[in-house]
């Protein structure tokens, strides 16, 4: 008992001596994005014919989030995801292919770059789909590291035949295979996500580990492929949700567990024709099913194990999150479109942080969530050039008045367009939706022009 004045009196001093703890921790911070996987598509959101007992578990300890917004198409989405903005805001319209020359713009501040401030390593392992030049690369865009496949594994000669060039597997800014074996992606860059955690195990560090799966052409190495109730989808989900239990189970081994935020997410929905349930369409599509993603959110002591947040939340808000949490101003010169929400994480019953979702087709918005109401101006909200990139084969609403509104709490599914019996409610969200778009139009952001092209 003799410590106990001692240790009360420098509990007291230590605000009088700025000993307080006015610098925020510096947690690590583990953001795994999953490429086409849909809503329904792992246990925790659904899925009783897979085995995903390390997204279970991941869920157990930490929170799902219900109604977390991507984009319906790849390179829109990591827009999103790196910029905290709508993908419109900063012309990263669609999907990029690799005969297309532009980026995202450099000058843009990245999730990375954000961390950066704070003496984060940073790596990115994965598909980056956001410019392969090398001026676009992860390592110009505060990536410490980079090792992947810089957009989707369909992008090679040895798909779609149509004289793209041999798919490139890309350590740091150098190409160093063509063509890799895709049943071993998933493992290669779990190993390298695995070895950048042990060597930066004593610094704050962000692994962001977009993986190529479970984008077409499926692929699972040998302890996987064939042994799913669900074919090869089935499979590389399976080796995903492996992928999940090695990082988790090496911050377990190193004792970083109670100071690493983990997030697991997707891009966009499931491949065309698959469905999302309870949500209608998939990829490539505007309606819930193509946007709407499983998000699960770990970090042990700060967020409520075993919870679940209904409220609006989505890719966009990820990088004003990161910035809240380790005490960095995102930058004041531009607007961003995603918000904060450490508060709906640190508290399952938080009210919302912001009530509005824009959907964006193409480079403008076409659909806006508000409440429980969404409004489409038309068709389903996907423009028609991301939608042949996608494969979507999603029909838009049918008929009826155009625009249509559909209530997501009564009618999840998106099945019944009630624009007619409530006229003001349209009127409202309309006017909003076109006030919004015409600040973005009016505020956008160029994207990045490859160096000899225009
Ligand atoms: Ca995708």
């Amino acid at each position: 008992m003799k410590q106990t004045i001692p240790l009360l009196a420098a509990l007291l001093l230590a605000p009088l001596l700025g000993l307080a703890a006015a610098e925020p921790a510096k947690p690590n911070i583990v953001l795994i994005f999953i490429d086409d996987l849909g809503y329904a598509d792992i246990g925790p959101f659904g899925n009783s014919k897979v085995r995903t007992p390390h997204l279970d578990k991941l869920a157990t300890e930490g929170m799902k989030f219900t109604s977390f917004y991507a984009t319906p198409v790849c390179s829109m989405s990591r827009a999103c995801l790196m910029t905290g903005c709508y993908n419109a805001r900063v012309s990263i319209p669609g999907v990029l292919f690799p005969k297309d020359t532009i980026g995202l713009h450099p000058n843009e501040v990245t999730l990375a770059e954000i961390v950066k401030q704070k003496g984060y390593a940073t790596c990115c392992i994965g598909k980056w789909h956001l410019g392969w030049q090398p001026e676009f690369l992860p390592t110009r865009q505060g990536f410490d590291h980079y090792f992947g496949l810089p957009y989707s594994n369909d992008m090679g000669a040895g798909n779609r035949g149509r004289g793209l060039p041999p798919l490139p597997l890309i350590k740091g800014d150098k190409v160093i295979e063509t063509e890799p074996d895709q049943s071993q992606l998933t493992r290669r860059y779990t190993e390298d996500a695995v070895g950048f955690i042990r060597e930066h195990k004593a610094a704050p560090f962000f692994v962001y580990l977009p993986h190529t799966m479970v984008h077409h052409p499926l692929a699972s190495s040998a302890a996987f492929s064939g042994k799913s109730q669900q074919g090869d989808l089935g499979d590389a989900i399976e080796e995903v949700d492996w992928s999940v239990g090695q990082i988790l189970a090496t911050l377990q081994e190193l004792k970083l567990d109670d100071n690493t935020l983990v997030i697991f997410t997707s891009d966009n929905g499931p491949a065309s024709g698959r469905a999302a349930p309870p949500y209608r369409g998939s990829k490539g599509s505007n309606f819930e099913g193509g946007v709407r993603e499983p998000c699960i959110m770990r970090w042990p002591g700060k967020i409520p194990a075993g919870t679940t947040c209904n409220q609006i939340a989505g890719n966009i808000d990820i990088l004003p999150t990161f910035a809240k949490l380790i005490g960095v101003e995102p930058v004041k010169d531009r607007v961003l479109d995603g918000r904060d929400i450490t508060t709906l994480m640190f508290n399952a019953n938080a009210g919302p942080v912001r009530d509005t979702h824009l959907y964006i087709g193409g480079d403008k918005a076409a659909a806006i969530r508000q409440g429980d109401w969404k409004l489409f101006l038309k068709g389903d909200g996907a423009d028609k050039k991301t939608k042949k990139a996608a494969g979507t084969k999603t029909k838009p609403p049918k008929g009826g008045p155009v625009p249509s509104l559909y209530n997501l709490a009564t009618d999840p599914g998106e099945t019944q367009n009630v624009a007619a019996a409530n006229p003001e409610i349209v009127a409202r969200l309309k006017k909003e939706l076109l006030a919004r778009d015409a600040e973005i139009q009016a505020n956008k952001r160029p994207a990045g022009q490859a160096e000899g092209t225009k």
